[in-house]
């Protein structure tokens, strides 16, 4: 098939999908045409069968902000026309699904279906903005084809918007070769000289990933258990994140590391891994956490019931139950066969579950069912 996907190229969960998706189709033998403003960070150095091509914004003093749904509109069609594109994949419907629907009444003769993949926010927090919720509306029902990547998601976006369409779930997925436990020790060493557990967190340090309450939950599991709290990422609540741990006293004992790519060699390091989001549609980083056999502490939230499995692969609580949290957390590091246990349920269950080889054969049978209506 030659398949168009469109994407945020930036550091976040369904950039991350849309090019994992790309690259395992294109070794399949699909041809994959990237359409965005920037390369998908994932996506580097030259790989077969996929092709970027980049948009360009136009400015004008005239414009108060930049038009990049209509940009990005115009290049869907010259990607569709040249390519002969079969179908145009989006990811995160703001404003993807809106310039493909757009791209595709442009497009006379030649006509490609769209399938909208719908992650989160687009859904749960920025689709529902007045400004926003006609178009999103329109635009998912206008797509030939909707998937959402948990069961919670395509609930919320039943009820939120009223749409009366089918919207096949498809989850997120993990490579289980390039996600696993590698055994190098190294890096633990540097974070942890003297032995200590380590804990874990990965974000774009949105309000929505309550990374406060990640630095509270380690300030509590300290006064019980010598460890350390590596956070990766960065974003708006990255400073204040920092102040908070000068604040309790604990910043010797929490390492920020910014933005990292080589992700599976440091969750290997982890004893736990910390979400406790406030929304979270699904929980890709948690789903990474667990293929390297790192037990997940979440709140309930969302999708991640679905992913986490209490009480086997890790523990959920309410939203802001630091305590409880904490106490899990404890509980765990505390028991090495439990530990161990759940370590290796996590593992079994990112691999069952959620490998790339099961979900990406969803997704080709999902597009082969959208292309012969
Ligand atoms: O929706 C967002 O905040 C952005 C989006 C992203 O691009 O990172 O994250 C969402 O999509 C991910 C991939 O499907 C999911 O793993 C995240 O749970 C989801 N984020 C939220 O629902 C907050």
């Amino acid at each position: 098939m030659k398949i168009g996907i469109t994407c945020y190229p930036t550091y976040g969960g369904s950039g991350v999908v849309a090019t994992e998706l790309g690259k395992a189709l294109a070794k399949r033998g699909h041809q994959i045409h990237f359409i965005s403003y920037a390369m998908p960070m994932r996506l580097t150095g030259f790989v077969e069968n996929i092709m970027y091509h980049e948009v360009e914004s136009a400015s004008y003093p005239l414009f108060e902000f930049p038009l990049y749904t209509l940009s990005l509109a115009s290049k869907m069609v010259e990607v569709a026309t040249f390519e002969q594109l079969d179908l145009l994949h989006v990811h995160y419907a703001i404003p993807h699904a809106t310039s493909a629907y757009l791209a595709k009444q442009m497009l006379g003769d030649h006509k490609f279906k769209i399938i909208t993949t719908l992650h989160g926010t687009d859904i749960t927090l920025v689709g529902l903005e007045p400004s926003f919720l006609p178009v999103m509306k329109f635009s998912i029902e206008q797509s030939d084809g909707v998937t959402a990547v948990s069961r919670f998601l395509r609930e919320k976006t039943i009820t939120n918007y009223n749409i009366d369409k089918e919207i096949e779930v498809i989850p997120n997925f993990i490579d289980p070769d390039a996600y696993k436990r590698v055994t190098t020790n190294c890096v633990k060493k540097r974070f942890s000289p003297h032995g200590e557990k380590l804990l874990m967190h990965v974000s774009n340090f949105r309000a929505v990933k309550r990374v406060h309450d990640v630095v509270r939950i380690f300030a509590l599991v300290l006064q019980r258990i010598p460890s350390t709290l590596v956070l990766i990422g960065d974003g708006p609540d990255r400073s204040s994140c920092e102040s908070l741990c000068r604040e309790l006293g604990i910043a010797d004992n929490v390492k920020f590391l910014g933005k990292q790519t080589e992700l599976a060699d440091l969750l290997s390091c982890a004893d736990l891994f910390l979400m406790p989001s406030q929304s979270e549609s699904f929980g890709l980083s948690a789903l990474e956490a667990m293929a390297c056999e790192v037990p997940v502490i979440s709140s309930s939230v969302g999708g991640l019931p679905e992913l986490v499995e209490h009480n086997k692969t890790g523990y959920i609580a309410e939203i802001g139950d630091v305590e409880r949290m904490a106490k899990y957390a404890v509980d765990l590091l505390n028991n090495p066969v439990k530990h161990q246990a759940f370590a290796a349920a996590s593992r079994k269950r990112a691999e069952d579950l959620f490998n790339e080889e099961l979900i990406v054969s969803q997704y080709i049978r999902y597009y082969e069912k959208i292309l012969a209506q």
